[in-house]
């Protein structure tokens, strides 16, 4: 396997601020990073700012400002945002940044010059919202339907990328590479949009100036600028350093594309052509997720319903919220966002089992063996089962999160922090610390749940950092939250060594009575 890692988001359209939506691709990303880094790899991670087109000059009109003032505060909101909680990307590419812009000018010429670039006249359906010509199959009942909105005939003459071209190319390719597109219901959509072609055809990439001039001029005519989707899809190449920085084609050569469905075909159809064009060998994965909805719809700022990263963060916590996100989305597949819904998740998983499982481990350290990690006796059957569920648990975490399925993986670890539990209510250290001839078994026991803790703090990094850093520390371990390499320290019962000084400290989870939580919004 690589030694580096490329990680992508989509770049999102700075007209409005970041939602659940954007924070969940943006999460995973972090999450991907974060175990990536733990594998000893160099991993690199891409955010950005999709800030041209008409989207923009509508967004900036309704806010009385001009297109460069109003995607410049907006941009600067979603680098803020990712900041604060600690998932800032490696890099953050601005579309108006002049490094890229000076990259989509140079790979509009190369595509020009090889002759894949064609002046046309169009007619079609134009949804501004998707920043697209629409399809029969994008509408319904005469509207967009992830708009709703209706579209505007359009008639223009446009350059045009010649992607049909590639087609042929690109289905080998996804049929060649069973995980090019992932998971597998996506793989097919991209190859039926290709089987149908008189649902794509070609593309449009050139806008006149004299209807919408906020955009990168096209290099062989100065009086279009390129459309927006060919802009945006080359963030991945600028974030990545093309074409100077001497990280870039190993970056390139892993490159992994996280989006939601939304926008597969962009990604699945158009960028593979581009790149086929550029010569530019194609990405690693595309992999694909569902949508957060929210009251049954699509979360979107064109319909309002929102649900902001920074509002959640202040009332349950970040590491609450992106265990939510993370344990409730089935990869690939839609969710629906409700507040008892995350309530729910965060008593029964954090609160009550993993919160329960840390208290009383810390606490018995504390109050049996004087705050430090006892010397054990030799492991018995009971030992052994839990060593042997920790070990269970590090591979399912690494098999499931190759695989992208983040939900799997805590649910791995959850099972691990059962077996703990259980075992503590088995072994019952409470009644042992009463029995002088129990007090090698009761030191056994707790050995045992501050290695286990150990291990489900390590597998639970790249979820939620700050928690377990936490436990770490509170464990007498804090260097491992920065050294821990998996699965290897994640298994090997050694540490924290006996002797280790633990910290009992105030509830990491503490359960929110939902109740209480609904008077309180009335
Ligand atoms: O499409 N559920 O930007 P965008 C899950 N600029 N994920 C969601 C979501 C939801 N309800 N809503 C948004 C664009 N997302 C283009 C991208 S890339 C070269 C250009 C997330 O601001 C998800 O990752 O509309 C989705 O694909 C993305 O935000 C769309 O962001």
């Amino acid at each position: 396997m690589s030694s580096v890692f490329y990680v992508t988001t989509p770049i999102y359209y700075a007209n409005a601020e970041p939602h659940l939506g954007h924070t969940y691709t943006t999460v995973v990303a972090d999450m991907l990073v974060r175990w990536n880094r733990m594998h000893g790899r160099e991993a690199w991670s891409v955010s950005g700012t999709d800030e041209h087109g008409e989207k923009m000059v509508e967004a900036a009109e309704k806010a009385g400002t001009s297109p460069q003032a109003f995607t410049e505060q907006i941009s600067a909101v979603f680098q803020r945002t990712w900041a604060e909680l600690g998932i800032g990307p490696s890099a953050f590419v601005r579309t108006t940044n002049p490094k890229h812009v000076a990259n989509v000018t140079k790979l509009l010429q190369k595509v020009w010059d090889e002759g894949w670039i064609e002046l046309r006249e169009y007619e079609g359906l134009y949804c501004v919202g998707c920043e697209r010509f629409l399809t029969e199959r994008d509408m319904k009942d005469g509207l967009c339907i992830d708009h709703e909105r209706a579209p505007e005939r359009r008639r223009e003459t446009n350059y045009f990328f010649l992607m049909s071209r590639a087609f042929g190319w690109l289905r080998q390719y996804i049929e060649e590479h069973p995980d090019f597109i992932r998971p597998e219901r996506y793989r097919n959509e991209a190859l039926a949009m290709l089987r149908d072609e008189s649902g794509l055809g070609d593309l449009s990439i050139s806008r006149p100036k004299d209807r919408l001039d906020w955009g990168v001029e096209l290099p062989f005519d100065r009086d279009h600028v390129c459309y927006v989707w060919f802009d945006a899809l080359i963030s991945y190449l600028t974030g990545a350093g093309y074409p100077d920085d001497p990280a870039f084609e190993a970056r390139w050569a892993v490159a992994e594309h996280l989006i939601a469905k939304d926008i597969l075909k962009p990604h699945a159809i158009f960028w593979p052509c581009m790149l086929h064009a550029l010569g530019i060998p194609p990405y690693k994965h595309l992999s694909v997720h569902g949508y957060w909805n929210v009251d049954d719809r699509k979360i979107s700022k064109s319909l309002g319903n929102v649900i902001r990263p920074l509002a959640m963060r202040d009332r349950f916590g970040f590491d609450a919220f992106r265990y939510f996100l993370l344990r409730d989305m089935s990869f690939g597949v839609d969710s629906v966002f409700t507040e008892d819904a995350l309530v729910a998740r965060i008593n029964a998983d954090l609160a009550n089992n993993l919160g329960n499982l840390v208290s009383r481990t810390l606490n018995m350290t504390g109050r049996f063996c004087d705050g430090r990690v006892p010397e054990p006796e030799e492991p018995g059957e009971a030992e052994d089962e839990v060593r042997a569920a920790a070990e269970t648990a590090a591979r399912a975490v690494d098999e499931h999160v190759e695989k992208l399925e983040p939900a799997r993986a805590l649910e791995a670890i959850m099972r691990l922090v059962d077996a703990t539990n259980r075992y503590v209510d088995q072994r019952e250290p409470w009644k042992a610390a009463k029995d002088e001839s129990r007090a090698g078994e009761l030191r056994t026991t707790l050995f045992t749940c501050c290695q286990s803790l150990r291990a489900i703090a390590v597998l639970l990094l790249p979820f939620v950092p700050d928690s377990a850093t936490e436990i770490l520390s509170r464990l007498g371990v804090p260097e491992l939250a920065d050294e821990a390499r998996l699965p290897d320290s994640a298994l090997g019962f050694e540490l924290p060594a006996p002797g280790t000084e633990t910290r009992k400290g105030a509830p990491l989870f503490p359960r929110i009575d939902s109740s209480e939580l609904s008077e309180g919004e009335d």
